[in-house]
């Protein structure tokens, strides 16, 4: 049997991170061990890689049995375009669909041309399901697939999925591509899965769980060490949790004397209650964490159920620098600031000056506990699936006009990415070709927040 896997284009109107932030497909190369486990034939295609590639020759060529798309909420149109090529050029082909955009909203595949879709992935379910396309069957309740010729419903069980090791051998002649902000090429680790902080603009902690799983520090140093890529991003929602573990993480590194570097996601909380690890982490290759800072407020820290304080971000910022270690911060910019909001924010990240600054609009996910409180005032529907990319604003501004808003948060883009700090920190951290690279990714967005300015009402 043979099954083609697809990353889909990101089409241009997207606002969309893909100039600085790409990654592997880390959930298609999972997918790809369970298939090659049941020994099934794979081909991996990433038309992010790929801009202007098509699906019909690969098609022809590799004749798959299935072809398995997957998805992020900037994806659906994509998906669904593949989907009906698929069904026009090889009618009997089975159409899958995956990723966190079918986790999150099996219903946006729910047309004729898809005839499964995954909410969850684990070994038992890929095993039920191929033995099952293997045969020639149909109409099987599978636990976390919906089926097309079921009218997808499905009456099995919810689970969450299952940590595999992904197969990166799938995505060999795309892996000089995939970057992480200046390091090229870089990799994606996945360590653990869930949060035990409960922020309630925070999706992550849905889509996983919200207690964490933790994968065994030996398997995750020897995935890391067999890495041909000098960079690597853990990407766990807080690599920082536990002690003991990042204890033996290095103790593993260390033995096996692993000499990359790797940026991770840590809570400002995780990082005060652990100082003497993060010295040791940064001698095993820890250069930049990235915490979420939010606001400059605490009563709008304390209403995001954020578990730190404004004094708790600036505490964990010295604390990373005196370290060694380089701080990429995240901000949220609320739909009720004013004008003088905006310059306080400017304020305070002078005051931080982390190496990096990156900020999204308020995003009210209707998994999330603030959808109801913002929900009359979104811009567009919850279906408006490519809308919800963390990069537009979703929320229409109470305290000026769109236009306004998409002015500050304009000027707030400039400020973040050309400060005196971030500029010398980015020619000294990456190679000058690589900030060249960051420079055009960073007008592609800016021209996006231009033309939304000059555009919204
Ligand atoms: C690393 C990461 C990235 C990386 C790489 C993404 C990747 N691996 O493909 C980069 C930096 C490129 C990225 C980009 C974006 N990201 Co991102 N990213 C993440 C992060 C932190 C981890 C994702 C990950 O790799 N998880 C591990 C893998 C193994 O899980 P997985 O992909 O879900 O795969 C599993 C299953 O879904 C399944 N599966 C996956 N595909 C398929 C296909 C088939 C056929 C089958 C059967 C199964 C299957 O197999 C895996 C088994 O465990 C998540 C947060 C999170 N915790 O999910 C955000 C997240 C997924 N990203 C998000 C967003 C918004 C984006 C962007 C749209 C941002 C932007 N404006 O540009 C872009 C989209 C670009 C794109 N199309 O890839 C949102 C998604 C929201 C949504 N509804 O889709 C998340 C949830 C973060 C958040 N803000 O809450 N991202």
């Amino acid at each position: 049997m043979r099954i083609l896997l697809v990353r889909p284009w990101i089409n241009k109107h997207i606002t969309t991170v893909k100039n600085y932030l790409f990654g592997e497909p880390l959930g298609l190369e999972c997918f790809a061990t369970l298939l090659k486990e049941l020994s099934v034939e794979v081909l991996l295609v990433d038309f992010m890689v790929e801009t202007s590639g098509q699906i019909e020759p690969y098609l022809a060529s590799f004749k798959p049995d299935a072809v398995g798309i997957t998805s992020q909420c900037t994806d659906v149109e994509n998906v669904k375009h593949i989907a009906e090529t698929v069904k026009r050029v090889r009618p009997e082909t089975a159409v899958i669909v995956g990723g966190v955009q079918a986790s999150l909203y099996p219903d946006a595949f729910f047309v004729p041309c898809i005839d499964y879709v995954f909410k969850s992935t684990t070994r038992a379910n890929v095993r039920a399901f191929i033995h099952m396309l293997q045969n020639g069957q149909k109409g099987h309740r599978i636990d976390g697939i919906y089926d097309q010729s079921l009218n997808f419903i499905n009456t099995g069980e919810f689970c969450f999925n299952e940590y595999v090791v992904p197969d990166r051998s799938s995505t060999a002649r795309y892996r000089s591509e995939y970057k992480y902000v200046g390091f090229q090429p870089c990799a994606i680790v996945q360590t653990a899965y869930g949060c035990r902080n409960r922020c309630h603009f925070c999706l992550r902690w849905k889509i996983e769980g919200a207690e964490v799983r933790e994968v065994a520090v030996e398997e995750i140093v020897k995935q890391i060490g067999d890495l041909d890529e000098p960079y690597y991003l853990i990407c766990d929602n807080d690599f920082l949790i536990n002690k003991s573990r990042l204890e033996a993480f290095c103790h593993h590194m260390e033995v096996q004397n692993i000499r990359k570097q790797f940026v991770c996601y840590g809570s400002v909380n995780s990082i005060l209650e652990k100082p003497e690890v993060l010295s040791r982490l940064r001698k095993n290759g820890l250069v930049a964490v990235i915490l979420g800072y939010e606001s400059f407020d605490d009563q709008q820290l304390s209403d995001y159920n954020k578990a730190s304080t404004i004094d708790d971000n600036e505490r964990a910022t010295q604390l990373l620098k005196s370290k060694d270690i380089a701080c990429w911060g995240s901000f949220i910019v609320h739909p009720d600031w004013e004008k003088r909001d905006f310059k306080r924010l400017i304020q305070y990240i002078k005051r931080l000056k982390p190496e990096l600054t990156t900020f999204s609009p308020l995003v009210p996910h209707p998994l999330t506990s603030i959808y109801e409180t913002y929900r009359s005032r979104l811009l567009y529907e919850v279906t408006d699936y490519d809308k919800w990319n963390f990069g537009d604003v979703l929320i229409r501004p109470s305290k000026m006009s769109l236009k306004a808003y998409y002015f500050q948060v304009l000027k707030l883009a400039l400020m973040v990415n050309f400060n005196a700090h971030s500029v010398k920190y980015t020619l000294k951290a990456f190679p000058l070709r690589n900030t060249l690279k960051m420079l055009t990714g960073f007008n592609v967005l800016f021209s996006v927040y231009i033309k939304n300015f000059l555009t919204r009402r």
